[in-house]
């Protein structure tokens, strides 16, 4: 059955238009009338309304343990590869319920913010002991229960985790629940596909994690199995690695991935903080999405990615949520923008003119997450899922705002959060700021906090 909007005021691909109507059916756009004739059944809504946006990038059970590692630790110093001790840790005791809830959460806090897609690159397969499941899948399905509950649509994105560096190290005690071997990651794969085949909107890809977790010759045998649809792999996000992949390689990472396989309009390079001018245009021509996540980037000390110059070459990103610390997309597309003022010392970087800043790095992000999600089509547009974001207009932020200075005050001048109603794939998940679910899945998360505290015996930081 078919479903009608009235949208007061809308943001669609050709720019902002009043009284659009728009019709959606099976969780997909069916038409967009500017104008349209209204009838007494359809719902109307006042306010601003754009396009929901793709997450492009999340590792759901990091939220669990958000604001427990900003203590220094015994070394020198702390940084991107201590962080990662801390994490292993914390992966080691989450069980398929715990990933449920937490999951959940961030879910929501996603789609109150205006995410109302998620790519979630999903790595933590095995039992805690590293002995298989049953099903390959079990904790791949717990975050498709969560989308079940939340309504997020997911693009699932098994990870494909083999070595513990450069040149096939092995890998070691931390990452033991994160191991396949190519025919294992195979049945993975197929059993994931099965659970995310229930769930509307549901998609699948896969995620070679890194080059350094993926030997060459598997890379190119992943990419020739699987993939056909979203292919996402972390790439140049420390320097450190760039370093290891030039004495392992003698290429810098990006140079390596587009050396080995054929990176295309499907791929999405996480991260790529890390690279030179050569590696700038052959990513940008290549049209794959450069998959950025701020937050995460800020929080992690990884570093500064070009982007002035990746959209001086016309290249493609989008945004991710990442380590889940802190989940905003105004946030993270404010922080793009300022870490490039703060480089540079001058503003409005990623302003493409007549778009403002934050028009265009909406867009970017509308367009980017699309892609990256394996949504095909993007923006309110027939095609595409129905997933809309309604803007408060009278929110003192946005009031008296228009066109893109509402998006502009968003992300640049709100702190409190101007989204009102969410719609993902068509159902109403959002209403008055609040996810509909938000009640019960705060619950779920309080008992599994409460519960992997009282497992562990050392307590996190
Ligand atoms: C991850 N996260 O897989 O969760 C990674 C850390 C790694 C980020 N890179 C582990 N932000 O890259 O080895
Ligand atoms: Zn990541």
């Amino acid at each position: 059955m078919s479903q009608r909007l009235i949208l007061e005021r809308a943001l669609l691909p050709e720019g902002w238009r009043d009284d659009v109507l728009v019709t959606h059916a099976g969780g997909v756009v069916t038409a967009v009338e500017v104008g349209g004739e209204p009838s007494p059944d359809d719902e109307r809504v006042a306010g601003v309304v754009v396009a929901g946006v793709g997450n492009l990038h999340s590792h759901a059970f990091q939220r669990g343990f958000a604001g427990l590692t900003e203590r220094r630790g015994e070394g020198a110093s702390d940084h991107f590869w201590t962080w990662r001790e801390e994490m292993y840790r914390f992966a080691r005791t989450i069980l398929p319920e715990d990933l449920e809830a937490i999951a959940a959460l961030g879910q929501i806090e996603m789609l109150e913010s205006g995410f109302t897609g998620v790519a979630e690159f999903h790595y933590v397969h095995h039992r805690p002991d590293g002995g298989a499941f049953d099903d390959p899948a079990e904790m791949s399905a717990a975050v498709v229960r969560a989308a079940e509950a939340t309504g997020i649509g997911l693009t699932l994105l098994p990870v494909f985790y083999a070595h513990g560096g450069f040149g096939g190290r092995p890998t070691g005690e931390g990452q033991r629940r994160f191991v396949t071997d190519l025919d294992g990651f195979s049945r993975l794969v197929e059993a994931a596909a099965a659970h995310v085949a229930r769930l509307p909107g549901g998609r699948i890809g896969i995620a070679p994690h890194s080059l350094r977790a993926v030997g060459p010759d598997e890379l190119v045998e992943l990419v020739a199995r699987h993939g056909s649809g979203p292919v996402h792999i972390h790439v140049a996000e420390q320097t450190a690695e760039v370093e290891d992949c030039l004495a392992a390689t003698g290429r810098r990472p990006v140079d390596r991935l587009m050396d080995l396989v054929e990176v295309g309009a499907n791929w999405c390079l996480v991260h790529a903080t890390h690279v030179g001018e050569a590696e700038i245009a052959r990513m940008a021509a290549a049209r794959a999405v450069v998959g950025l996540c701020p937050i995460t980037e800020a929080d992690l000390g990884d570093g500064i990615f070009p982007a002035t110059d990746f959209v001086g070459c016309g290249g493609r990103f989008g945004v991710g949520s990442d380590s889940n610390v802190l989940i905003s997309l105004p946030q993270e597309l404010r922080l793009l923008e300022q870490s490039q003022r703060l480089r540079d010392r001058a503003r409005n970087r990623l302003a493409t003119p007549p778009k403002s800043t934050g028009r265009a790095l909406f867009d970017n992000a509308v367009a980017g997450g699309a892609a990256a999600l394996g949504r095909g089509v993007a923006g309110i547009a027939v095609g595409a899922p129905a997933d809309f974001v309604a803007l408060d207009a009278g929110h003192p932020a946005l009031f008296g705002r228009t066109a893109d200075a509402v998006l502009d005050s968003w992300i640049f001048a709100a702190a409190g959060n101007p989204v009102r109603d969410v719609w993902a794939g068509g159902r109403p998940v959002v209403r008055g700021g609040r996810h509909v679910a938000r009640d019960a899945v705060e619950a779920g998360w309080r008992a599994t906090l409460a519960r992997i505290v009282e497992r562990e015996s050392k307590p996190f930081r």
